[in-house]
């Protein structure tokens, strides 16, 4: 097979600081001109999805929505993340489709599965800790709430279980990592764990 480039993802509950690390590591990156994703969005019609879905104030019945999130995926695989493994790029991304099978999925209960067309990620970092820190990040930075952030603190741990069954059932990919500590531990401990997975890309 031929070999792609590093294809590294991001999950956790809301405010876990998820964005934060990707955001270090892609500078930790910079010779290699890592390629960051935030998802939904990164695309045209992607950022079109993620306004619809996030911040319009639509009714959205669930398993449309679940659609919608795997749409905007779908066409950020195609534009961005396909060709930039292809190239052998280092592809960072902010969320991937197991924000999907954890929120629509965990959270919502629907039969959330992962499509052949969407490449898997080489190695996945879970951010990990308290549902109520998180939501509380966001309000202490003054952020208003979009439609997923107004869900219950209910719905929120059913996330968090969800992410945690994914990481038992998928150890060798998904890094467990306790969201509670210092930006920089945190960032040293994703570090240290892609050393090796970087220095195979030469
Ligand atoms: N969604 C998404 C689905 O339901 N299904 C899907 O398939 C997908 C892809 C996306 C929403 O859509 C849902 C999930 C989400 O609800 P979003 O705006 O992209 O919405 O929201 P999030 O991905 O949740 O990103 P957030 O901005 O909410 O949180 P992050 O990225 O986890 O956290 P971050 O890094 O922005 O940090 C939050 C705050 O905490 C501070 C930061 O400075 C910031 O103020 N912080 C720390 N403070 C103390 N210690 C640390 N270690 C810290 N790290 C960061």
């Amino acid at each position: 097979m031929a070999k792609r480039g590093l294809f590294i993802t991001f999950e956790g509950t809301e405010g876990s600081g998820k964005t934060t690390q990707a955001e270090l590591l892609t500078e930790w990156l910079a010779k290699r001109d890592p390629v960051l994703v935030r998802e939904p969005g990164g695309t045209e019609l992607s950022e079109q999805i993620r306004d619809l879905l996030l911040y319009r104030g639509l009714q959205i019945d669930p398993e449309a929505e679940m659609y919608l999130f795997m749409a905007s995926r779908r066409q950020l695989i195609a534009e961005v993340i396909a060709p930039a493994l292809a190239a052998r790029q280092v592809v960072i991304a902010d969320r991937y489709h197991d924000s999907t099978l954890a929120y629509q999925g965990g959270a919502r209960g629907l039969p959330a599965v992962w499509p052949p067309s969407f490449p898997r990620p080489d190695i996945t970092f879970l951010m990990e800790g308290p549902v109520e820190a998180g939501l509380g990040r966001h309000e202490g930075a003054g952020k208003s709430k979009d439609r997923m952030e107004r869900e219950s603190i209910e719905f929120h741990r059913k996330v968090a279980e969800a992410y945690d069954r994914i990481a038992a059932a998928e150890p060798a990919r998904v890094v467990r990592l306790d969201a509670t500590g210092s930006r920089d531990k945190i960032q040293f401990e994703i570090r240290d764990r892609l050393k090796p997975l970087v220095e195979g890309l030469d």
